[in-house]
């Protein structure tokens, strides 16, 4: 549906029509996409935009005099533009163009972390983490000897926040924390734990991967000092990541990786590095895929991200109702705060064959690990079934999802 962005739409799922994905028939059946938590699909105006560079003004940015150089370059940083405003950026110096939310926190853990962490320094995460908010600050423990310290969550997966407060001394010099739980849905309330963190002097580093996709998010009200996300979960292409950072810190830290664009200046005997944020930017970017990026947030600002975070909310409150009713159900993950995800296991049936036998009725989930190991451990099970919701689910496909999972217990009966 390609209305006038400020244009109000009655029926949220008509946003549908606008994904071309989501018009195909799996298996025979229509396809019910309940996997936006691993990878959202794409709108017409993204694929367009990313379509267009590639026909008609594709070149490197930054580089050169040609006309086609300037129109790639003025698209590329205009995404840039966007994103700053988009999360309330208050410089777009601030915002550095990654690969996605395992780089940008890799970024931090290298570039800010390593060069001070010395033994005796402490980490701290939560249980609730994404592999990509555990392993690269156990890398960089490994490299400094500091230690990674991680607090507890409770049996409905809400971090345990006295816990929390009570691991935060001196000795920790970064929290990593994720905004929504991609295994358990989880909204952390940021926050309350930005402000304790702040008082006992620590930084933050959000992982932003599953917030950014599902509700309104504010940088600068929110008080961390790092905000990581994904392009590929927001609707745009994949290879696109976004590292926010102050400004003031971005400018203290070392450059990650060195190459072109990231300079200003070189010889043999030294190097001076480009300004913000191009010194963390070395190599030719992913020139086409941000560019689709900054679509997907002009899709996304027009349809306005409090909308998103309503309906979702309301479609995930549906789906706990609806899959609460069916026998056999358990529900893995009932935080009071909960967004656009939804982890359960049915009876004793492998997470794994329940989702081959609902993808063979055109029902798409993801089951497994999550790449969240120690959460699964934490609750003793290998893995979950997981139906997660993007802004253009509606309860048809939640009536699509219980319908196949009582066929599947059938089949197992
Ligand atoms: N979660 C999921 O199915 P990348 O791969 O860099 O775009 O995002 C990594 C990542 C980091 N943090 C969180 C909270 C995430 O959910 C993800 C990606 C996908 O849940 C793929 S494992």
């Amino acid at each position: 549906m390609n209305l006038p962005h400020s244009q109000p739409v009655a029926d949220f799922s008509d946003y549908r029509d606008d994904f071309p994905a989501l018009q195909q028939s799996v298996n025979g059946q229509p396809l019910v996409y309940l996997d936006s938590a691993a990878s959202a699909q794409q709108p017409n105006a993204v694929i367009e935009a990313v379509a267009s560079y590639q026909r008609e003004d594709h070149a490197n940015v930054h580089r050169g005099v040609h006309t086609l150089s300037h129109r790639a370059t003025e698209s590329y940083e205009g995404a840039r533009d966007k994103l700053c405003n988009f999360i309330n950026a208050s410089s777009r110096a601030e915002i550095v163009l990654t690969s996605g939310t395992t780089e940008s926190i890799n970024l931090v853990a290298q570039s800010f972390c390593r060069p001070v962490l010395k033994p005796g320094d402490q980490i701290l995460i939560t249980w609730l983490e994404h592999h990509s908010n555990i392993v690269p600050w156990q890398l960089v423990c490994e490299q400094t000897g500091a230690e990674l310290i991680v607090a507890p969550i409770n049996d409905r997966g809400e971090v345990e926040l006295d816990a929390l407060y009570e691991l935060m001394t001196e000795r920790v010099k970064l929290l990593g924390i994720g905004h929504v739980s991609n295994a358990l849905g989880s909204i952390n309330p940021l926050r309350d734990i930005i402000g304790h963190a702040k008082q006992a002097g620590i930084t933050v580093l959000v992982d932003g991967a599953q917030g950014v996709p599902h509700m309104s998010v504010d940088v600068q009200s929110l008080g961390c000092d790092f905000y990581a996300f994904s392009g590929h979960k927001m609707f745009g292409p994949t290879g696109t990541g976004i590292l926010w950072g102050r400004e003031q810190l971005l400018e203290a830290m070392p450059p990650y990786q060195g190459g072109g664009d990231m300079i200003l200046e070189v010889s043999f005997e030294q190097t001076v590095f480009n300004e913000l944020p191009y010194k963390f930017e070395a190599g030719t970017p992913n020139i086409s895929g941000v560019i689709g990026l900054g679509a997907a947030v002009d899709y996304l600002s027009g349809i306005g991200m409090d909308s998103v975070l309503e309906h979702e909310k309301s479609l995930h409150a549906y789906m706990v109702t609806q899959l609460a009713a069916i026998e056999g159900i358990r529900l893995v993950g009932t935080a009071e705060n909960q967004a656009s995800v939804q982890s359960f296991l049915l009876n004793d049936i492998h997470p794994h064959d329940l989702g081959t036998i609902l993808d063979h009725q055109g029902v798409a989930i993801r089951t497994g690990h999550h790449c969240a190991m120690p959460l699964m451990q934490r609750f003793g099970l290998p893995g979950t079934a997981r139906a997660s919701l993007g802004l253009y689910n509606d309860r048809d496909d939640i009536d699509r999802l219980t319908g196949a999972l009582e066929k599947a217990r059938q089949v197992f009966a």
